[in-house]
């Protein structure tokens, strides 16, 4: 069976970017893939953050992983830093990956724009270790957003050199994109994230929801009601997309084109459709916080199916380098 791997940070509230432009499209793909996710806390300590907040932050991940529908009858869950071995292959990689490839990355030029004051090196090796978390599984598919591409770029390059001077030793792995790869904020400006407040929390409640979403820029140039839209330039419809029926997307676009329907008439169809998805993750999210030891068990499980794949892909990548190592 194929082998997939993706993960997601904790470094902030879970938000409908990070569920349509990955989340979702992970629990479809555990129907045909052999499937591999994990919250990257130590992907989450190359910015400032608070100590006591990653800790809380990362089971809450994990758990709505799990309310998403990421159980442990269809994929392994764990957390990145209960795999130590992650970070050994990252610093072997680091020796095949030169360091201008890494300056070029453009998550570390806005990361390091963002944070003038720690521009550190584990921001700079951000790639680095997120080719040893997909490759010490051999995966060779990871799904993720468009802001990742680059990323993945870099692992196949990673693989491509490894293998080169050591022998075949790792897959080169290929995205596969959801059909939301890039939402963006309510800002209609700039992409969804946790870091910037222009997100919709995945568990938000229902009038927190609806007010992000009523206040969200559309397509800008529809500045009065009469005015025709054009769905192509507006974000609303990236979301629409994700939550909303065919007959009803149909009906949606031709209204909009022909200003027939207003903003808020698209966006309230929009918000019933997306509170018919979300309440029951809500509502799953909800028992699971009252049984937290469960969460623990899956990925502590998860962590230790992980270990054993991690394990012989270290052997295999020491004898190939030459490491002494009885
Ligand atoms: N806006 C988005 N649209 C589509 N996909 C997105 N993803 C994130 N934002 C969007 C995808 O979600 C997965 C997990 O994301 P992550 O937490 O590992 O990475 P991130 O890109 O750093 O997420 P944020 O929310 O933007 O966090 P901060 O603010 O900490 O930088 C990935 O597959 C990502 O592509």
């Amino acid at each position: 069976m194929k082998r997939i791997f993706s993960g997601i940070q904790p470094t902030g509230e879970v938000h409908i970017g990070n569920y349509i432009g990955a989340i979702k499209q992970w629990v479809e793909l555990t129907e045909e893939y052999d499937c591999i996710f994990c919250v990257v806390d130590y992907h989450a300590i190359t910015v400032e953050y608070n100590i006591e907040e990653l800790r809380d932050r990362t089971i809450e991940t994990a758990l709505i992983l799990i309310a998403c529908g990421l159980t442990p009858d269809r994929c392994r869950l764990f957390i990145q830093s209960h795999v130590p071995e992650h970070t050994e292959l990252a610093w072997i990689f680091n020796c095949v990956t030169p360091i201008g490839e890494l300056e070029r990355m453009t998550q570390f030029k806005d990361k390091s724009r963002q944070h003038r004051a720690n521009i550190n090196m584990g921001l700079m090796d951000y790639p680095v270790l997120q080719a040893a978390d997909i490759l010490i599984y051999k995966a060779g598919y990871v799904p993720v957003g468009e802001d990742q591409v680059q990323h993945i770029e870099l692992s196949r390059e990673v693989a491509r050199r490894f293998n080169n001077r050591f022998g075949d030793i790792f897959p080169e792995p290929q995205v596969i994109l959801s059909h939301a790869p890039r939402i963006l904020g309510v800002d209609g400006a700039s992409k969804m994230s946790k870091s910037m407040n222009n997100y919709i929390g995945l568990l938000e409640d229902k009038d927190a929801i609806w007010e992000k979403l009523r206040t969200a820029v559309t397509d800008v140039n529809r500045v009065r009601r009469a005015d025709p839209g054009n769905p192509e330039l507006c974000n609303i419809w990236t979301i629409h997309r994700a939550f909303s029926r065919e007959d009803e997307l149909l009906e949606i676009d031709k209204g909009c084109r022909q200003a027939s329907i207003g903003c808020i008439d698209c966006k309230k169809v929009l918000f019933k459709n997306m509170m018919d998805e979300l309440i029951p993750i809500r509502d799953r999210a909800d028992s699971l916080k009252k049984d937290r030891d469960y969460v623990i068990d899956v990925v502590r499980k998860g962590a230790k199916t992980c270990s054993e794949i991690a394990k012989k892909t270290m052997e295999e990548v020491r004898s190939s380098l030459g490491i002494f190592y009885p």
